[in-house]
């Protein structure tokens, strides 16, 4: 396999790079990379060696559909042209990455935009995680002026809460810090609550990092409105023709390092919040229902459920 695509592997398995936008990001760029130094003889090699890195970033982390769409329709695109000449064909990789690269940045930004209209002056958000898309948004607020406060969960087990934290101070924004159990004792001061995700299932549900789920039942229970910010591409299909979408469950020692070794651990890296507790998912077609992200990814994105 490619250097390229080995390194940036297991920097997606060690969470050295995080979060499902900066994930796709990453494996788009390796396996751009992998196709300008590929020195495969023919296109079936160059295919292989395709599908194998495909495969390769595909298990690294197996709940981010983001990635998984743009490896398929990159590595279709290539499969699918009458093309024979390897070097034709690794323009042809280029050309798809950049554009999904570029569409993806649009769809930040647009996602910014539309979102930080829902921001009030001198209103109190929580997050959860870290998510560069609700970052990206809430900068953009800050950009516009709007005065707001954030609180941070600190997001165990890897503490992703610290960076989101770091992000919001460097922009200038008054920020608090909580342990994820303390969700509920401040929900009465918060707005509004934006979360990030990694999947959207065909019925509108939300896969997003370990304990968003319980900020959502919070939110119900003290009227807050909970809204997810992500790009429609996290839709993962497979979920439209009856698979669940799967739960990373990483190492227990992320939990404790020296546990005892008869005590079982678990550590399950995301969950599942109804759609029901969802508000609305701030997307880049605007401010759409979980129940009709179905009828919005055919509209948008019909090559996904090819
Ligand atoms: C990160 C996480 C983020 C989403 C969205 O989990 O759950 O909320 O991935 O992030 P992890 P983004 O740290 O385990 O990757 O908006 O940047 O795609």
């Amino acid at each position: 396999m490619s250097d390229a695509v080995q390194l940036t592997v297991k920097r997606i398995k060690r969470l050295e790079v995080q979060g499902a936008r900066n994930v796709a990001i990453a494996a788009i760029k390796a396996v751009e990379a992998l196709a300008d130094r590929t020195e495969a003889p023919t296109k079936k090699d160059f295919v292989r060696e395709l599908v194998k890195a495909k495969d390769a970033f595909f298990s690294s982390r197996p709940t981010e559909p983001l990635m998984r769409n743009a490896l398929r329709l990159i590595v279709n695109k290539v499969e699918k042209n009458e093309e024979r000449n390897v070097r034709k064909l690794a323009e042809i990789v280029t050309q798809a990455s950049g554009q999904f690269l570029a569409q993806l940045e649009e769809s930040s930004k647009r996602i910014a935009e539309i979102g930080a209209r829902r921001i009030r002056h001198d209103s109190v958000i929580l997050t959860h995680c870290h998510s560069s898309t609700v970052t990206n948004l809430l900068k953009q607020a800050k950009r516009e002026g709007k005065s707001f406060e954030v609180i941070c969960t600190e997001t165990r087990p890897v503490l992703q809460g610290q960076r989101t934290a770091k992000e919001m101070l460097e922009i200038g924004v008054k920020t608090s810090f909580i342990v994820d159990s303390a969700a509920r004792f401040f929900m009465n001061e918060v707005d509004l609550v934006l979360v990030g995700a990694d999947a959207i299932t065909s019925e509108g549900n939300v896969i997003n990092k370990i304990g968003t789920s319980t900020v959502a039942l919070v939110a119900a229970e003290s009227r807050t409105p909970f809204y997810v910010v992500s790009e429609l591409l996290k839709f993962d299909p497979a979920t439209m023709y009856g698979d669940y979408e799967k739960i990373e469950e990483r190492s227990p020692r992320e939990v404790w390092k020296d546990a005892p070794k008869e005590l079982v651990i678990r550590n399950p890296a995301f969950d599942v919040t109804r759609r029901d507790f969802i508000h609305g998912i701030i997307c880049e077609e605007g401010i759409v229902s979980p129940h009709s992200v179905t009828e919005v990814m055919h509209r948008k994105y019909p090559w996904v459920f090819e």
